[in-house]
């Protein structure tokens, strides 16, 4: 039996959260799930919430008779800062402080690749590099990240952040031979980081048996992780872009969300 029974998952209804939805039902004596827009209806074990989270007293109500919160509610790509600062940033105060006032002991939040979106590719990336966004939205979840640390630090929360790569049934283009993540490998990552004994902050990359894999995982083996899927059986769909030129969506990390109203200077980000 898990220490973990009664997990509350925001954004519930999202592509991450309905796969975790199907992957975690009858793994935990109760699911309450939560989204802004419409859930299906429940199943039995499930519970279905229809939550603003930018509403602290909604929040906290989601979180009555919760153990383990799994956080991934919120603008999933990048946008204009009036949507970032409300769902990302004043959202996820708003689950991170209503959890430790209601007595919920651990947050899995959902953090992203695009907060270290702008390293050379050419560059390996652990999680002791300083974070390095490349879009509001990445700075939302460093945001979240430092939240992190401080409801662990302060409080004691046992928090695990996942800085997931590219989530799809398949890897898209060149650059998600190295950061994609299967649905299956999503669903062993965030089971692993609720069943985990206790911990007190751990970042984790969300990424699968790639063998590009560019990001040092050192948390994967402590929590048990173990991906079983591996994008290069894709790798003939997808030449690799010519590289060494200005392009940023080639040249970084976070690929797409580094070219975006980008009008620095490639050659000066060392
Ligand atoms: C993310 O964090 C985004 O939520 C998703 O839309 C993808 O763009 C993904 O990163 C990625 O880096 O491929």
């Amino acid at each position: 039996m898990a220490a973990y029974t009664r997990i509350l998952i925001t954004g519930a209804a999202g592509e991450i959260g309905s796969t975790l939805r199907a992957g975690l039902r009858g793994a935990y004596e109760r699911l309450r799930l939560s989204d802004i827009r419409p859930l299906a209806p429940a199943e039995p074990g499930e519970e279905t919430v229809q939550a603003d989270l930018t509403d602290y007293a909604a929040v906290a109500a989601l979180m009555q008779g919760v153990d383990c919160v799994v956080h991934l509610g919120g603008v999933p790509r990048e946008a204009p800062w009036d949507a970032i600062l409300p769902n990302n940033i004043a959202a996820t105060y708003n689950v991170f402080e209503a959890a430790h006032r209601n007595g919920v002991s651990r947050i899995v939040f959902a953090s992203s690749n695009h907060t270290i979106g702008y390293y050379r590719v050419g560059d390996e990336i652990g999680i002791e590099d300083p974070v390095r966004p490349d879009s509001r939205y990445g700075v939302s979840k460093v945001f979240g990240e430092a939240l992190g640390r401080l409801y662990a630090d302060k409080h004691g929360l046992s928090i695990a952040c996942l800085r997931i790569g590219s989530f799809r049934e398949q890897p898209g283009d060149f650059r998600q031979l190295s950061t994609w993540i299967s649905p299956r490998d999503t669903v062993q990552l965030v089971r692993r980081c609720i069943d985990a004994p206790p911990f007190h902050f751990l970042v984790l990359y969300g990424v699968s048996a790639n063998t590009r894999v560019r990001w040092r995982n050192p948390n994967a083996g402590f929590i048990g992780y173990r991906p079983q899927d591996n994008a290069e059986a894709h790798a003939s769909r997808f030449p690799a872009p010519p590289a060494g030129g200005a392009d940023p969506t080639v040249e970084f990390h976070g690929g797409p969300f580094c070219g975006l109203e980008f009008d620095g200077d490639v050659g000066r980000i060392e």
